[in-house]
């Protein structure tokens, strides 16, 4: 049994995961709407650390603003009984018919400025809340046709609106990072910026850069067939960890949305010993969709599954790095010694040529004579996963 979480995890949740109703696309909900009080109540009893949210999640769509004030002093007043925070805010700019062609990059612009329009107040709201990130999920903004979109002209747009976004966040002095989230398909049959390493491309363009990075999802680089693995890895070697969602995924099909460690199991333990190891120390945040079979009492037992997952994970990572024979292997497997650098210290290219041991005296073919052991590790790591060390 994994130990129980505490604040001091960092764990949240989206009010769309436990409040998901289970309609999909071929049936309806198979569960009653969740309130957004009980949500905050039932994920503090469980020990979670934060809540998110999409301000339509909070406030229905189109509810005039005395009505939206109500939601909002009813929400607040549960996050002060439970001490639960609001580490991050998203905006909808996917669920109403009119961002059917996109938000910031519908070919419509009359569309674009109500969605600047939308997340403007959006931000204010998570400013007032306290949130030190604010994620932006395009899952809108594509196409399924080619001739429907000229891409050099949407990406200009997705700058210009990223931009002048990011630009509101400091002219108005609010702590707020921006964090863009990659999806590859789902609902557009192909969307703008699909992977982390669009995302990452895209920001260097931005005028803003500083204050946007991204919030990956597990499954959504798994749909793509790409290792999260090495793309937070990436991530965080850039700076641009900002936030992250983490679920379970089988592969590259439907956005499963699965609980945590329920998709690709070795991939989530190497993805948690990066996390905890690799010097990320921002929310950890799921993102997962309780199975359309399970009543409440499932959906309250995934939403513990998840953090039972990671804090298993995590202590299996721990034992994994403190056994001696890992470490030994490690050296074997020379994976401390990528960290030297290539060159010596100002060394030049003709100090380079100069250096026969590098070239002339060096033997390639005894060289790769050499085996990494890196079977011996994987099986080390699969023994510590599985409890048999
Ligand atoms: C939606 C999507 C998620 C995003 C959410 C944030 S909304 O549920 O599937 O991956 O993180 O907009
Ligand atoms: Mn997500
Ligand atoms: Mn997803």
């Amino acid at each position: 049994m994994a130990q129980a979480p505490t604040r001091e995890d960092k764990f949240s949740f989206g009010l769309w995961t436990v409040g998901w109703q289970a309609n999909d696309m071929f049936g309806p909900a198979s569960r009653a709407p969740l309130d957004p009080v009980e949500a905050v109540h039932r994920l503090s009893d469980l020990g979670a650390w934060g809540i998110t949210f999409h301000d339509d999640d909070l406030i229905p769509f189109g509810s005039a603003d005395a009505e939206r004030a109500r939601h909002l002093k009813r929400f607040q007043g549960a996050l002060d009984e439970t001490g639960l925070v609001v580490p991050m805010v998203t905006t909808n700019l996917f669920s109403h018919p009119v961002f059917k062609d996109g938000g910031l990059t519908s070919n419509d612009r009359d569309v674009r400025r109500y969605a600047l329009r939308k997340v403007l107040r959006n931000l204010d709201l998570a400013a007032e809340l306290g949130a030190s990130t604010f994620v932006l999920w395009g899952g809108r903004e594509g196409s399924e046709t080619d001739a429907s979109k000229d891409v050099h002209a949407a990406l200009d747009r997705y700058r210009e609106g990223i931009d002048f976004l990011a630009q509101y966040v400091i002219d108005q002095g609010y702590g707020l990072r921006l964090a863009l989230e990659p999806k590859p398909n789902e609902p557009r049959g192909d969307i703008l910026l699909p992977t982390i390493g669009h995302a990452l491309a895209f920001i260097s363009t931005l005028d803003n850069h500083e204050i946007v990075g991204v919030n990956p999802e597990v499954g959504h680089e798994q749909m793509a067939g790409l290792n999260i693995v090495h793309g937070i890895g990436q991530a965080l070697w850039q700076g641009k960890l900002f936030h992250i969602d983490l679920n379970g995924q089988r592969g590259p099909r439907f956005d499963q949305d699965l609980v945590f460690g329920h998709g690709d199991v070795l991939s989530s333990f190497f993805l948690v010993d990066l996390l905890e190891h690799g010097g990320y120390d921002g929310p950890r945040h799921f993102d997962y969709k309780p199975l359309r079979t399970e009543n409440m009492d499932g959906v309250w037992a995934s939403a513990e599954a998840n953090m039972a997952s990671y804090l298993l994970f995590a202590e299996r990572a721990r034992a994994f790095r403190a056994d001696p024979e890992v470490q030994a292997a490690l050296d074997a497997a020379l994976v401390p010694e990528l960290a030297t650098p290539t060159l010596n210290e100002g060394e030049t290219a003709a100090d380079l040529l100069a250096d026969r041991s590098a070239f002339e005296d060096f033997d390639p073919d005894k060289a790769a004579e050499r085996g990494y052991g890196f079977i011996r590790l994987s099986q080390l790591a699969l023994e510590h996963l599985t409890g048999a060390r």
